[in-house]
């Protein structure tokens, strides 16, 4: 049915998305599934032109791996196409991006609402954006394990919402939710932030931009955008003077501070390393990050790409800690707006390096008509923040919050994500410190008589934490096949899941954690959600894969059959790091124990890379993601929707969502290198 309907509105809407850019607009790209029957009868779209249809197709676009609810909209009763209320739904994640080359590093985000299986989650948190006058709902599910809530930083409203724990609200507790409101007010650039522990939880990740879009009729556009970067329909307002609008999120991070996470998971040890151990005021960041990458991978996923004699809309927030010297190179843009606030006609001002303070927002107008006031002319110009350390990865250049300002039109090739004399920054041995900066073109490669005793801070060299999608595959491993005859017996297990089920140290919980069941049984599984929040129960051995998800509280049933075998499984649930804080349980079937794998498998462990075959759900080039619904891959991982890191983002070109495809994965890499298309979608 969802097919047919994406069918219809491809062919309907085929010539209003043609003149999309190929891959600074995902990850929503309008392409991603609209949904017809949410806005065929709108005004907009019935009377409106090619501007509010791709207004409404951005509005409608579906994020990947997020629910259809995630965000939500209220009755249009002033009937100028434009909506009374939205209502926007977010989860807790404990995400480890990949932030330049072979650099894993945990955060806390914001998400959008998860579906089974799939999150939509990343760094930054979403943006939201919103129309001035909307009644503005905002739905946090806590599902991390610690406290958290959300200020609405600037935003006119009562103080019981403005997120300060007890005043009067309290923290949102872990397994709880609370819901936020307030009436949009004046249009602007503001943003939204935990205010819990908020030296700590801030620069975890728990920040994103919200944007007040000035009220018109018929004025559609996307409203929870994961990440930041481009923004590839702007909303009327913005349009009127603006071609191109990006949105410019700036961090900085102190890894020892993210390391905590990922190196235990006992509540207790996390909560006491990060709130009593950890010394903020002797925080020192070590890592930049532009939209929650550092270069070279800014280059791919928040490029500036421009055209001459436009005007570009650029909204700058910095979350870090430390003054972003914001300076693009062959441009001088006009500063237009200070947290939110629009300067007058006298108070505007044109500079080279803007600097914006911790939690400041500035929105600059960039002129690229070449006149030697306003813009250089057509080039490769580099983006950066001109404090020392931030041009750099761990005091390694180049790296940090840098990216180019690429004009359409130029060849592809003198970008600097494609320029042969930057191929080295994308090995990740040039960040760990193994190769020199300088080659033995300049240096004499004779071996080096080194001097000690010189006094000059030096390069910290920490082990990296494990990485957690490696971890994930184990997890997913199949290890035996649900019974192919008619089950033998029906056993109902009644399992309850929830906060109240953590052990010391834990903050979720099974009852019980083992599970007793007959070989070739089928079995019903009521699961008893006893907490405000998503639980995703997944049997992870079990081919096919098992999973049952929903927001609770409630009590959902679903039956699988056991394998006609004696095998101990595990299950789990697979809302991020829920499985890590105490949602872990066995299934013994028969006696239980382990099976020998056999010879196919064996083979395929033993083997570099593996096949796969899948449909595609997203392709996300600017992230160097794929998000495949992926038949088992033997020896590898169970049939299921996962988000593969991809070895270069050239492989993405010309896959879409619905596509039908094979691909090869490198094992120990954990990445996909290769991609056939079977079928296309349409
Ligand atoms: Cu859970």
């Amino acid at each position: 049915m969802r097919l047919l309907a994406l069918a219809l509105a491809r062919a309907l809407l085929a010539n209003v998305i043609a003149g999309f850019g190929a891959r600074a607009d995902d990850p929503v790209r309008a392409e991603d599934m609209p949904r017809t029957s949410r806005y065929a009868s709108t005004h907009s779209y019935l009377r409106g032109g090619e501007a509010e249809r791709l207004g409404l197709e951005a509005e409608n676009a579906r994020i990947p791996g997020a629910e259809d609810n995630a965000v939500e909209f209220g009755p249009d009763i002033d009937a100028l196409g434009n909506y009374t209320q939205v209502h926007f739904r977010l989860e807790i994640a404990e995400v480890q991006e990949e932030i330049y080359p072979g650099k894993f590093v945990t955060f806390w985000v914001y998400a959008p609402l998860g579906r089974s299986m799939t999150s939509p989650a990343r760094l930054p948190s979403p943006t939201l954006r919103v129309q001035e006058g909307e009644k503005v709902k905002v739905t946090l599910y806590n599902t991390h394990y610690l406290p958290h809530t959300i200020h609405f930083h600037g935003l006119p409203q009562s103080w019981d919402m403005d997120g300060m724990p007890g005043m009067p609200h309290p923290e949102v507790m872990p397994g709880e939710s609370f819901t936020y409101e307030f009436t949009a007010g004046a249009p602007g650039t503001y943003w939204y932030h935990c205010h819990v522990q908020e030296d700590v939880h801030v620069p975890m990740g728990l920040a994103g931009m919200f944007i007040v879009e000035p009220r018109r009729p018929n004025n559609h556009f996307a409203r929870m955008t994961p990440g930041a970067g481009r923004i590839e329909v702007p909303a009327k307002g913005t349009a009127e003077t603006h071609q191109t609008e990006y949105s410019l999120i700036y961090m900085d991070v102190d890894e020892r501070l993210h390391r905590i996470p990922a190196l235990t998971n006992d509540v207790r040890e996390i909560e006491r390393r990060m709130h009593r151990d950890y010394d903020v005021s002797q925080r020192r960041p070590d890592i930049f990050l532009l939209n929650g990458r550092s270069f070279p991978y800014t280059l791919r996923d928040s490029p500036i790409i421009v055209k001459p004699d436009e005007q570009v809309k650029l909204r700058i927030l910095n979350v870090g800690g430390h003054t972003v010297h914001f300076h693009p190179h062959g441009h001088r843009p006009l500063a237009t707006d200070f947290d939110g606030s629009p300067l007058t006609t006298a108070q505007k001002f044109r500079r080279d390096v803007f600097d914006v303070g911790p939690g400041q927002r500035i929105d600059l107008s960039m002129s690229t008509k070449a006149n030697g006031v306003e813009a250089s002319g057509p080039g490769i110009w580099m983006l950066h923040d001109h404090s020392l350390g931030a041009s750099t990865n761990k005091s390694i250049g180049p790296g940090g919050a840098t990216t180019e300002i690429r004009y359409e039109g130029l060849d592809a090739e003198k970008s600097m994500a494609n320029h042969e004399s930057h191929a080295r920054y994308f090995d990740p041995a040039y960040y760990r410190g193994e190769r020199p900066v300088f080659g033995s073109d300049v240096t004499d490669a004779a071996p080096l008589v080194s001097r000690p005793d010189l006094d000059y801070p030096i390069r910290a060299v920490v082990t990296d934490p494990p990485r957690l999608d490696l971890i994930e595959v184990e997890r997913h491993r199949t290890v035996a096949t649900t019974c192919m005859t008619k089950a033998k017996s029906i056993r109902q297990i009644r399992l309850k899941a929830g906060r109240a089920h953590a052990r010391p140290g834990e903050a979720y919980g099974f009852e019980p954690r083992e599970l007793n069941v007959g070989r070739c049984e089928e079995i019903e599984l009521a699961l008893e959600n006893e907490d405000d929040i998503r639980h995703d129960f997944m049997i992870a051995g079990l081919a096919p894969m098992f999973s049952l998800n929903f927001v609770g509280p409630g009590t959902e049933s679903a039956r699988f059959i056991s394998p006609d075998a004696d095998v101990t499984l595990t299950f789990h649930c697979h809302v991020a790091a829920h499985d890590k804080v105490g949602m872990m349980g066995e299934l013994i079937v028969g006696r239980g124990g382990k099976i020998e794998p056999d010879a196919q498998i064996i083979k395929a462990q033993a083997s570099a890379s593996v096949d796969g075959v899948g449909v595609v759900i997203a392709a996300l080039p600017r992230s160097s993601r794929l998000v495949v619904d992926h038949e088992e891959i033997k020896g590898f991982m169970a049939a299921m929707e996962m988000s593969y890191l991809v070895a270069d983002p050239n492989l993405l070109d010309g896959v879409q969502a619905g596509d039908k495809i094979s691909f090869i994965i490198d094992r120990a890499a954990n990445r996909i290198t290769a991609i056939r298309m079977l079928r296309k979608a349409n």
